[in-house]
């Protein structure tokens, strides 16, 4: 048997986060959590492009641009939807997640989901540093192995 799995030694590369500015702080800890992540596995701040998006809606948008360009590896999308008292929680944060879920699947690279859908704001903070780890640094690893996977693969 032949065995193919992504791993964190081949994913040099340029990458792209994309951060919804709503909810900026939550965003802000997933940023630094994916940016000590990449650093962590070789990935410099340099070789990484911050694009801010004003909410999660947006995310499809900028990542279809920045898969156009042609030049990362990989793009990851990260924020926060909170369903709080929002009543459209539902629609931003269906329609980021099927419009991410559309990239990745019709892209040549992979496309990160880091965007956090939360009941409350608690839930976001122990997603985003706290008790419940940090989903920007997950969100980073998942584009390193999917990364390493796909010039595993190869065309
Ligand atoms: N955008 C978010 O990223 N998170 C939210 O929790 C949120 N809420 O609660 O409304 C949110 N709304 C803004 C939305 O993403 C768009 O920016 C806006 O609708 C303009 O298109």
């Amino acid at each position: 048997m032949n065995e193919i799995a992504g791993n964190f030694i081949k994913c040099e590369g340029r990458y792209a986060i994309v951060a919804g500015r709503f909810n900026h702080f939550i965003t802000d800890k997933l940023i630094e959590g994916a940016l000590d992540a990449f650093s962590r596995h070789g990935i410099s701040d340099d070789d990484v492009d911050l694009v801010w998006v004003p909410g999660a809606f947006e995310m499809p948008f900028a990542v279809r641009k920045l898969i156009r360009t042609g030049k990362y590896a990989s793009v990851i999308t990260l924020g926060a939807v909170i369903r709080g008292a929002t009543p459209h929680f539902d629609y931003v944060a269906g329609e980021c997640a099927s419009g991410i879920a559309r990239l990745n699947a019709e892209s040549d690279i992979p496309i990160v989901f880091g965007v956090l859908t939360t009941d409350t704001i608690e839930q976001a903070i122990e997603r985003a540093g706290s008790k419940a780890g940090n989903k920007g640094a997950d969100a980073a690893m998942t584009a390193l192995e999917m990364v390493s996977l796909a010039s595993q693969i190869g065309d």
